[in-house]
């Protein structure tokens, strides 16, 4: 069965824009994965307690011919074959590839949580996902992402780096 999943896509080490297009490209590659759309690439401020370099993120939807953790086995090879070491938390990375919605699943196991458990709380994922789907809801809260906004904390930047409509084509 197909889902319409939701997929965060960021970097900041290297070439950023290119590091993230390459792993979309590589998510196109599967024969499991239909692009559905991108979103714009936008510059963000890192969320974490490390200082590092700002992010370059977007998102992606597709259909999905798979189970969630054959996505995510999936996304975790191409992050390791992009060369991303096991990085610390909220550390620089090469590339992040986060199932942030998978259908309106909700799952709570050992080595995966959907929704991603931070969606809610960073405008650099709700963002690229409302870009996409303006109305996309949250399933766990059972509210639209987009009135999550309001209430994340200014220091949070996101600025356009790259509209949607010079992104390529990726299917
Ligand atoms: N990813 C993190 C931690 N902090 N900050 C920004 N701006 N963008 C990210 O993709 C990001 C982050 C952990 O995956
Ligand atoms: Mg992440
Ligand atoms: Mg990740």
């Amino acid at each position: 069965m197909k889902n319409r999943v939701f997929i965060g896509i960021g970097s900041n080490v290297g070439d950023r824009i290119k590091n993230c297009i390459d792993g979309i490209k590589a998510i196109a590659r599967d024969r499991r994965a239909c692009i559905r759309s991108a979103s714009s690439f936008y510059l963000t401020s890192p969320v974490s307690e490390i200082t590092q370099e700002d992010f370059v993120n977007c998102a992606i939807s597709i259909d999905w011919d798979d189970t969630a953790f054959e996505l995510l086995h999936l996304l975790n090879g191409i992050e390791a074959g992009m060369g991303r070491m096991r990085s610390i938390k909220d550390g620089p990375r090469i590339i992040d590839l986060d199932i942030l919605l998978f259908g309106d699943a909700v799952i709570d196991e050992a080595s995966l949580t959907v929704p991603h458990p931070e969606l809610h709380r960073r405008k650099f994922a709700i963002v690229p996902c409302i870009e996409i789907e303006e109305g996309i809801v949250h399933p766990s809260y059972n509210k639209p992402l987009k009135e999550f906004l309001p209430h994340i904390n200014d220091s949070q930047k996101i600025v356009l780096l790259k509209d949607r409509k010079e992104v390529p084509d990726f299917n």
